[in-house]
């Protein structure tokens, strides 16, 4: 088998072609039916050609203490929300002492990979300082503590926040007022005034009112619809609303759309700002498959309405969620598991946004085409055979100036099957993995060693598992030999 891949690389050097560009041999096993391969492009850059941001939620200490979170918030996503930086509690926990230094970082770290800011947010009932909420103010102070904060912290980030999330869930369910701090002592003007005095200090910045359980049309929803009407009708700067959308799986609300259009319509923009979708633990195939469709429909929604101009996730992965800590026996809820590793829904947002999704030919022909460029769809693969009978199939499915995507496909015979696999390979020429998917993966030098996910251990007689990686290549990209262990 080595020895096919060197003649046809061979070949294809002669005829001008990368080397990595191989013709194929067939490949033994079927293709497992929406066996997808990742999106071969960043979500942020499919998300731009669609016309919106895709953004998620951070925090600071893991910007700069977790590598492989970093370098997905910095990767994947065009926008980043302080998820708790910006907060009163966080800026201000003493009355007159000010610590920038989380938010601060944000900012420069989405500057850095070129990313907007999603400000978050100046004016909320929860996650205040005690002297705020202890202090019993009168309206008059009250009124001038919040003017203060506004025009000090919008002030400070002048210029460099796309959006602000200026007011933060006013309503209950019913769609009445909620008790606050706020409402009870300054009744509804603080809406307003906010808006304004936010409009103030950053002029440019888009100025949002953000709650959850609004995504859908009902009572809370037409509460803030009514808001926002008379809002604009008193002319407030009031420029779009924020749909939390922290959902449970199998209930995306079916009016989201309707709901986006109808606030689109009044003559705002709309976004969603906090997604995650959460299913009960332990997560199973069907659940994970689920939770890709309920993103698909958020991901849909949003693209339907022209007005909705971005999505922002509620966490980088599983291992960083609110969700397990607020509500038991319930989790998963991102687009990369606890591991950091793509989920099926990472490849359904990809997938919703354009994205690849081809899947590993199940008879590539051998027709490398002289292509001057790396073609993305010629496949390199290296089928070996593992000890039990099954197979282990690697294929470069997309390549371009810098990196590639590839896709190891695990099949067994009748007569055969594994419980777990584990695969592994030398990477020839310095190529490094950045990322994979449906499995877990690591590198040591050389070598790479991919174990299955939780959900694809068990590959049947006659059936098949696969996953996806991203990786690095200069130079040339040869296909290495497959193990399975
Ligand atoms: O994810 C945030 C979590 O780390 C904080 O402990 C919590 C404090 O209230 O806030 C979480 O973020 C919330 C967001 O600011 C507003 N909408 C609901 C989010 C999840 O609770």
């Amino acid at each position: 088998m080595r020895h096919l891949f060197a003649r046809h690389a061979a070949r294809l050097k002669r005829a001008g072609l990368a080397t990595a560009v191989l013709a194929a041999t067939a490949l033994g096993a079927a293709v497992l039916p929406g066996a997808a391969h990742a999106a071969d492009t960043p979500l942020r850059d499919l998300a731009s050609t669609k016309g919106i941001y895709v953004g998620n939620a951070v925090a600071g200490g893991k910007l700069s203490g977790t590598a492989q979170y970093a370098a997905i918030a910095g990767t994947q996503f065009s926008s980043l929300t302080p998820e708790n930086a910006m907060k009163w509690g966080s800026v201000e926990a003493n009355r007159g002492t000010f610590n920038w230094a989380e938010a601060d970082q944000i900012v420069a770290f989405a500057q850095a990979h070129n990313q907007q800011v999603r400000g978050h947010t100046l004016v909320w009932h929860s996650q205040n300082p005690s002297w705020l909420t202890n202090g019993n103010f009168g309206a008059t102070e009250l009124s001038g503590i919040l003017q203060q904060h506004i025009a000090t912290e919008a002030g400070r980030y002048q210029g460099k926040i796309y959006a602000w999330d200026v007011l933060n869930e006013l309503f209950n369910e019913d769609g009445t007022y909620r008790t606050s701090l706020w409402y009870n002592t300054l009744g509804t003007g603080f809406i307003a005034n906010s808006l304004a005095w936010a409009h103030q200090a950053d002029p440019a910045a888009k100025l949002y009112i953000n709650d959850y359980n609004v995504e859908g049309l009902g009572a809370k929803s037409d509460a803030l619809y009514n808001l926002v009407k008379s809002l604009k009708a008193q002319g407030a700067p009031i420029d779009g609303v924020g749909l939390q959308a922290h959902f449970i799986l199998g209930q995306v609300p079916s009016t989201l759309q309707a709901n986006i259009q109808r606030f689109a319509d009044l003559g705002v923009d709309v976004a969603v700002t906090e997604l995650d979708i959460r299913m009960q633990t332990p997560s199973t195939a069907a659940k994970l498959t689920q939770q890709g469709a309920d993103y698909t429909t958020v991901v849909k929604a949003c693209l339907a309405v022209t007005r909705c101009k971005g999505i922002t996730g509620w966490d980088i992965s599983d291992a960083d969620s609110w969700v397990p800590s607020v509500f038991s026996g319930y989790g998963a809820a991102t687009l990369y598991d606890e591991s950091y590793q793509p989920k099926p829904a990472y490849q359904a947002v990809a997938t919703a946004l354009g994205g690849s999704t081809s899947t590993a030919s199940p008879s590539p022909s051998a027709s490398a085409s002289a292509s001057p460029s790396p073609s993305p769809t010629a496949t390199a693969t290296s089928t070996p055979t593992g000890g039990s009978g099954c197979t282990a199939a690697y294929s470069v499915s997309n390549q371009w100036n810098t990196g590639f995507s590839g896709a190891v496909q695990v099949s067994c015979p009748a007569g055969a099957s594994l419980a777990s696999w584990k695969v592994g390979w030398d990477f020839g020429a310095g190529q490094q993995l950045t990322q994979a998917w449906n499995a877990t993966c690591t590198q040591s030098g050389v070598h790479v060693t991919c174990t299955n996910a939780t959900w694809n251990g068990a590959v049947p007689a006659g059936g098949s598992a696969s996953f996806g990686f991203n990786a690095n290549w200069a130079g040339s990209n040869p296909v290495p030999v497959v193990t399975l262990g």
